[in-house]
């Protein structure tokens, strides 16, 4: 399956994440049609050390029996250990060079908010971008501004035709307008991970846009 496919509907989650068994919340998320997924165990209060690895390991392999990629959030070390398919890093952590040069052909998200940082982060090695926030999100505390899926187009327009996902406050009530605005999928946490069901929803609502004779 080509990337931008991989990451139609792209499940993030960490424990901190979840109202009940992380294990439980990605099974049912990739039962209903999930295509990627990213451990992120960030935030209060998330694990640390062996629990950590345990989780990660379980989740790995929850992944692997879907066929879906696992993808580590900021910790290369945990993605190198677990043979991971990849890492996702944001602006604000490691060096994005460096990062593509410890984990090889293995694949490389990087968040970016605007057109500059999303040339930067392709010319460093970047596979795909998340491009957020979307919308208004109490997920992730430390946010930058609100600028829409208006900077989806502009980073289309400056030319940029690498695999793009939008994130942040993304809804079943809203995830077309971020598709229409020039991204391939979504990336998306609560809207999943609080509310049992949506991915499938999700899921439906993605394939019925390319699919016309789909029906659910
Ligand atoms: N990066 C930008 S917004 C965000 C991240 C990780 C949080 C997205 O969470 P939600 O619950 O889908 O709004």
């Amino acid at each position: 399956m080509k990337l931008k496919e991989q990451l139609e509907l792209y499940f993030v989650m960490g424990s901190v994440n979840c109202d009940r068994d992380p294990r439980e919340v990605l099974t049912e998320a990739l039962e209903g049609g999930v295509t990627m997924f990213q451990f992120r165990e960030k935030g209060e209060p998330c694990l640390e050390g062996e629990a950590k690895l345990e989780l990660a390991k379980d989740l790995q392999k929850i992944c692997q029996q879907f066929s879906v990629p696992f993808i580590v959030n900021d910790d290369v070390e945990l993605a190198l250990l677990l043979n991971a398919d990849g890492v996702h890093v944001g602006q604000e952590d490691d060096d994005i060079e460096e990062v593509r040069r410890r984990i090889g052909t293995k694949l490389l998200g990087v968040s970016a908010h605007n057109v500059e940082e999303a040339k930067r982060a392709i010319a460093l090695g970047a596979d795909y971008l998340g491009v957020g926030p979307m919308f208004l999100t109490t997920t992730k505390a430390d946010i930058r501004k609100v600028e829409g899926p208006n900077v989806l187009k502009k980073i289309r327009t400056a030319g940029i035709t690498i695999p793009l996902v939008g994130i942040g406050g993304i809804k079943l009530n809203n995830a077309s307008e971020v598709i229409q605005a020039g991204a391939d999928g979504i990336a998306v946490i609560s809207a999943i991970s609080r509310v049992p069901g949506t991915a499938r929803k999700m899921s439906n609502l993605l394939r019925a846009r390319h699919d016309p004779e789909f029906v659910e």
